[in-house]
């Protein structure tokens, strides 16, 4: 059962006298006893370490330490910053939404799970979703679940099957991808994913870093691409054809004998080359921007598809858009996520769909979540999407029903429409018909 809000504990920071007795009686009014206050920033930091709180409430512009200084002082603090699990942050200002905006996303990058931003003056309606909030936090007793454990090298190359250690397994989920319009299956998204035998499932964003500066990343390619190939031969039996993508980073396409090998493999499979996308991975910096044109080229005149992963994130700049070969672009999941809040997300959203339409490029958004997203994403001319609103990444048999459930099934009606300028969906492309010796 939720606690009371009586029971809440609450500290506000503000330097107004006026405001901070205005917010003390909205508090007491709706049943708040046990409030706390501090002028500034600093004095926040001092509260937040000694003491545990359900809601903090504070002020971003303050003559001493404002709500930026107030950033930093937590950021520098580190894992001292909070005497107990993080309290819901409101953010209040009378300054702009994009201010406000960027402010809640500040505390979120920090680790705080629940941030709203609320303009003043501060209204009971208003806060009551946050009190809410808190006491179901409060009355969830919540694991503090430690999901950034990266073991160590040797195990990771046990795994890779490069040591003498059993490092545990290695293995490939896929996450489906529909037509916004239609809602029909339209393709796949291949993961990494590793269970390491003693911590479990290890974050992919880690040992996948761990793996680039290793040079070793070129393993989990060709372990996509192979279960990419197998699931293609499964899907073609069933008369159902769409396109996966597999990821890679720059430095891993830019290694010597890397596409060789990756187009031996399909190749051999006889797959039609326009049944793969590679998707170029935002985190690894880009060494040699010449290898790496050179390597892109490659692959598109062989009749692949190039994706340009998470766009407008690290290295997937319109530099990168302006200088290479690629046929999709996909929307990050940070635009897409608040692509129907935030006017200036939608702004950005819009425009990257435009500059793929106009470019006569895929685009896909990553991430979606709620309708709402999907119905902002469609009006704004996006045609393509995965997320938790349809469906996580699944395991190869839950994906394979999934895909087999989604007949019966026309390749005409479930490819994406035809883009101009993009030679994936031209039928007399090199793909086609791979030669079966190379
Ligand atoms: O599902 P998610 O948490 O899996 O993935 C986290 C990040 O890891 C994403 O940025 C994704 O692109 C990346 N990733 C997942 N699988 C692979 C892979 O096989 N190769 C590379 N290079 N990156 C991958
Ligand atoms: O390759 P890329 O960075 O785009 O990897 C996609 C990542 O996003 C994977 O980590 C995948 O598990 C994750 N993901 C996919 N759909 C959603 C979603 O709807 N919400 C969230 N939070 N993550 C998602
Ligand atoms: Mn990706």
């Amino acid at each position: 059962m939720s606690p009371p809000a009586n029971d809440l504990r609450i500290l506000v920071v503000e330097d107004d006298p006026f405001q901070r007795t205005a917010a003390a009686d909205l508090l007491r009014a709706g049943g708040i006893a046990r409030l706390e206050f501090a002028g500034n920033g600093l004095e926040a930091a001092a509260r937040l370490a000694s003491t545990t709180f359900d809601i903090v409430l504070c002020d971003i512009e303050m003559p001493v330490a404002n709500g930026p200084e107030l950033i930093s002082e937590l950021s520098r603090r580190g894992t001292a910053a909070l005497a107990g699990p993080p309290p819901v942050w409101v953010w209040l200002t009378a300054l702009a939404d994009d201010i406000l905006d960027s402010h809640r996303d500040l505390m979120v990058t920090l680790g705080f799970p629940r941030v709203y931003a609320l303009h003043k003056p501060l209204r009971a309606a208003s806060l009551a979703p946050v009190i809410d909030d808190a006491r179901a936090r409060r009355a969830s007793t919540p694991t503090p679940a430690r999901d950034d454990v990266m073991p160590p090298d040797d195990d990771l190359l046990a795994a890779m099957g490069h040591g003498p250690l059993p490092g545990g397994d290695f293995h490939i989920e896929w996450q489906p991808q529909f037509d916004l319009v239609t809602g029909r299956l339209t393709g796949a998204e291949a993961l990494c994913r590793w269970h390491h035998p003693v911590l479990g499932p290890i974050r992919p964003d880690l040992f996948i870093a761990r793996l680039e500066a290793l040079h070793a990343a070129d393993a989990i390619l060709f372990l996509a691409t192979d279960r990419c190939l197998a699931l293609q031969q499964r899907l073609l039996a069933a008369g159902i054809e769409i396109p996966l993508g597999v990821n890679a980073s720059a430095q891993t396409l830019c290694q010597p004998g890397v596409l060789e090998r990756f187009e031996g493999m399909v190749a051999s499979a006889r797959l039609p080359r326009r049944l793969l996308t590679i998707e170029l991975t935002e985190g690894f910096p880009v060494a040699d921007p010449m290898a790496l044109s050179v390597a892109l080229n490659r692959l598109r005149v062989l009749g692949y598809g190039v994706a340009i992963d998470d766009f407008g994130v690290g290295i997937a700049t319109l530099k990168l858009l302006a200088d290479l070969p690629f046929t999709q672009i996909k929307l990050d999941r940070s635009f897409v996520s608040s692509v129907d809040t935030e006017n200036q997300r939608t702004v950005i959203c819009r425009t990257m769909i435009r500059l793929a339409l106009e470019l006569g490029l895929e685009c896909v958004a990553e991430g979606i979540e709620t309708e709402a997203q999907r119905a902002a994403l469609q009006k704004l001319g996006c045609r393509l999407g995965q997320g938790y609103l349809w469906s996580r990444p699944l395991a190869l048999n839950a994906f394979v029903a999934r895909a087999l459930a989604a007949t019966p099934w026309t390749a005409a009606a479930a490819t994406p429409a035809p883009t101009p300028g993009s030679a994936r969906t031209s039928p007399s492309e090199p793909g086609d018909a791979p030669p079966a010796t190379h």
